[in-house]
């Protein structure tokens, strides 16, 4: 069975996604990051980035204690060996989905990200800075957009790499984007919204939080963090 430390945002999509893709028993552990639960003790022993998601395997591969893992690309990658799906063993395939696993992490995710944070939550408006990151996300679909030009999915077979990214693509009007314009993203994004796991993994999240994470009141929790947030 996996604990999986759990919010309602896209990070945590891309986990519940793989465990119901994957047909693996999994338990859900709600970490109310509006409330400020990343911080609790117990949490942060198994994610001190204080962030989520992070699991808790208690059945590891060769037996022995439990196995907790933070991170949601390493989560994924993690699930992925552990279950010997959607992350291809041979050597060529799985730099594929390494690859746009890692592209995801590093860019679409955070790039996303701070797109959102200036766009809808900054009490400023900067120009340059939402410029920046609306143009940015725009640059990532393109790429996105051109690989799917001759494939059904990212990196050969529906893999880790997909699931990854899809929730990152949901909020895409919030990112000041339009699928319109890009539609080798958009019928890539129309097949997975549509498979049952994946349909699965968005109403169970709705069963645990239909708030927005981000509020006036969590504002203060949310943004803002330093050294000394984390030293308490
Ligand atoms: N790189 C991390 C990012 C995780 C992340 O940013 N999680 C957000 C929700 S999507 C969070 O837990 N935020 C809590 C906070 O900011 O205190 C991952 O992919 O797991």
């Amino acid at each position: 069975m996996i604990d999986l430390y759990y919010w309602t945002t896209p990070n945590g999509h891309k986990v519940t996604i793989f465990l119901e893709e994957a047909g693996l028993p999994y338990r859900i552990v709600p970490v109310n990051i509006s409330k400020g639960e990343q911080f609790k003790p117990e949490f942060l022993r198994i994610s001190p980035n204080n962030r989520i998601p992070a699991i808790v395997d208690n059945a590891p591969a060769g037996g022995g204690a439990p196995i907790s893992v933070f991170e949601s690309g390493e989560i994924l990658v993690y699930l992925g060996e552990k279950t010997g799906k959607f992350l291809p063993t041979d050597l060529r395939g799985r730099v594929e989905v390494m690859q746009w696993l890692f592209w995801q992490m590093g860019g679409l995710g955070p790039m996303a990200g701070q797109n959102h944070h200036f766009s809808q939550y900054a009490p400023e408006k900067i120009p340059y800075a939402i410029e920046r990151y609306v143009k940015e996300t725009s640059r990532l679909y393109g790429v996105l957009d051109k690989r799917l030009a001759d494939r059904q999915f990212v990196a050969g077979a529906y893999s880790i790499a997909d699931m990854a990214s899809y929730p990152w693509i949901v909020p895409y009007e919030r990112q000041g984007q339009r699928l319109d314009d890009f539609p080798n993203l958009k019928r890539w994004f129309e097949t997975i919204r549509a498979r049952p796991a994946v349909m699965r993994a968005y109403e169970l999240a709705k069963k645990i939080n239909v708030q927005p994470t981000v509020s006036e009141e969590s504002k203060n929790i949310l943004f803002g963090q330093t050294a000394a947030t984390v030293a308490r």
